[in-house]
């Protein structure tokens, strides 16, 4: 039996309004007929992503595209908002103030399921994480479903979860818009992986992108935390916690250490898995597989399962992935470098390893569009590995300027197409080198999505590779 066929609309009485009908919206469209509860449908665009499939599969249900008409706003017992929509819309925030309830798919989510959520947030590294826990889940045999905030062939908004056959475990990536309507999760285990700027176009500041973040925590039973960074701390410090660092072993929980010269995960002090067998690359992806360690350690995992699923993890697509190698150039795609502290990861990471491996230095490409972000973090670490820096898209002026307005030793160059970029940083790069797409940026002003900016980059980079050995 699948959990929607359980369930009763019992909390959900009166008129539920959907706001937005793309994916999550249509989910929750669903996921409300199949538990017989009243709802209507509104949405800002005329024309929605879902029109389509909303108009075919719910030809009775009342709907208005176009805008958030205040009367019909009214009419609803509660809003049940899209993470594409701010709460802060003029629309939604009054009838939130007069004390009408405003949720989204990831409170009804959490009100409805009657299994253990692990749930994971943070600006950077939630879907390696997320990934890096599903291997080790399924080195341990769980059963288990995977939802939220994810991409690629892995999409799943997470009221569809609860179509299938009924799981012992669901692990859900939560972005901070998801987070904003989701007053309750009681998770059994969350971990808010880390803090850099981002969306700072619908955020007013870094703290109420993190309060927005720290939603996780509302009924956690237990913690994951990362001593290395205390913005990943529980509001509640009484609440159990699995705590995880970077930089050395800890004698109560997961670390990294070093004995003879070999780095090892380790586990209470006792190595269990050494560095060198883990497939992703860079210290950022070392404080992803702890995340991971930490997470499945709090529902139960054996270390030997962690061990086994870290090892087996080959990495997800556009996330510094190696693409080819031309003329004596590594070429990485990390098209999912979308912000500020993502890019600064990925130049760090792989800075240090050419520049230890083959002496190389990293040819970047970067821009798009920002987000309203601030880019001198990647001030230091552009010195430090780049050679060269590519810019494309809307903001690349910016990034020029913000990059050389503390120094104006880098070399920079500006490219119109992602084809030209390559060119002008495989002119650049010296054998031993790598080329890194890392934007820093979003991608939707030169194309439709992260995915689709990788894609461009890389079959470019593979006729470069061909083209090189014919
Ligand atoms: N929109 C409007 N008016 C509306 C509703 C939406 O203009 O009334 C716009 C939004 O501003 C946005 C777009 O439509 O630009 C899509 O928004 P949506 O709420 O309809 O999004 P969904 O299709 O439901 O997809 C969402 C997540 N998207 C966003 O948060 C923007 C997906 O995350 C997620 O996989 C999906 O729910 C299922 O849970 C994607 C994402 O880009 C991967 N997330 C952002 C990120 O990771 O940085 C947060
Ligand atoms: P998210 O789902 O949070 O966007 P991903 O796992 O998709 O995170 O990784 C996105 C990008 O963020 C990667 O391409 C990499 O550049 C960077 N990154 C991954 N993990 C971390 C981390 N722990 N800290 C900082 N940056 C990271």
């Amino acid at each position: 039996m699948t959990q929607a066929e359980e369930l009763s609309s019992k909390g959900l009485e009166g008129l539920s309004l959907i706001v937005g009908m793309g994916a999550t919206g249509l989910s929750c469209a669903r996921f409300l007929r199949s538990i017989g509860a009243d709802f209507a449908v509104a949405d800002t665009r005329a024309a929605p992503a879902m029109l389509a499939v909303f108009r075919d599969e719910f030809p009775e249900i009342v709907s208005e595209f176009g805008e958030l008409r205040e009367a019909f706003l009214n009419s609803a017992t509660r809003l049940i908002v899209s993470p594409g929509v701010s709460v802060k819309t003029e629309a939604i925030a009054k009838l939130r103030q007069a004390g009408v309830e405003v949720i989204g798919d990831i409170a009804l989510f959490a009100r409805v399921v009657n299994k253990p959520i692990v749930a994971v947030t943070g600006s950077n590294g939630k879907s390696t994480v997320v990934a890096l826990l599903a291997s080790i889940l399924r080195a341990d045999g769980r059963s288990f479903g995977v939802g939220g905030n994810l991409d690629g062939e892995n999409f799943k908004p997470a009221l569809d979860l609860l179509k299938e056959e009924q799981k012992d475990i669901y692990v859900l990536e939560l972005s901070s818009f998801q987070l904003e309507t989701t007053p309750e999760l009681n998770a059994q285990a969350v971990s808010l992986l880390n803090l850099s700027q981002d969306h700072m176009d619908r955020y007013a500041d870094a703290t109420e992108y993190l309060s927005a973040k720290q939603n996780i925590f509302n009924g956690a039973k237990t913690v994951c935390i990362n001593l290395s960074d205390p913005l990943t701390l529980p509001l509640d410090s009484a609440v159990r916690t699995v705590r995880y660092k970077t930089q050395d072993a800890l004698e109560d929980g997961f670390g990294i250490a070093e004995v003879a010269g070999v780095r090892s995960l380790s586990f209470n002090g006792r190595a269990f898995l050494a560095v060198e067998r883990i497939k992703v690359a860079g210290e950022h992806n070392l404080a992803n597989a702890l995340a991971a360690s930490a997470l499945a350690h709090a529902v139960g995992v054996s270390l030997e399962s962690i061990a086994s699923g870290i090892e087996s993890f080959q990495g997800l697509p556009h996330r510094c992935q190696w693409v080819a190698a031309v003329r004596g150039v590594d070429y990485f795609n990390d098209s999912k470098g979308t912000n500020v502290g993502s890019t600064l990861a990925s130049v760090v990471g792989l800075g240090e390893h050419f520049s230890t491996s083959t002496g190389g230095r990293l040819v970047l490409i970067a821009g798009g569009e920002g987000k309203g972000a601030d880019f001198a973090p990647l001030v230091p670490a552009v010195g430090a590995f780049v050679r060269k820096v590519i810019l494309i898209g809307r903001d690349a002026n910016l990034i020029a300027h913000c990059l050389e307005r503390d120094s104006k030793a880098h070399d920079i160059a500006f490219a119109q197409s992602m084809e030209e970029a390559i060119e002008l940083a495989s002119n650049a790069a010296k054998a031993g080198d790598a080329v890194l797409l890392s934007p820093a940026c979003a991608s939707f002003d030169m194309f439709d999505n992260f995915q689709h900016r990788g894609d461009t980059f890389a079959a470019r980079v593979r006729e470069n590779a061909r083209k090189d050995e014919g």
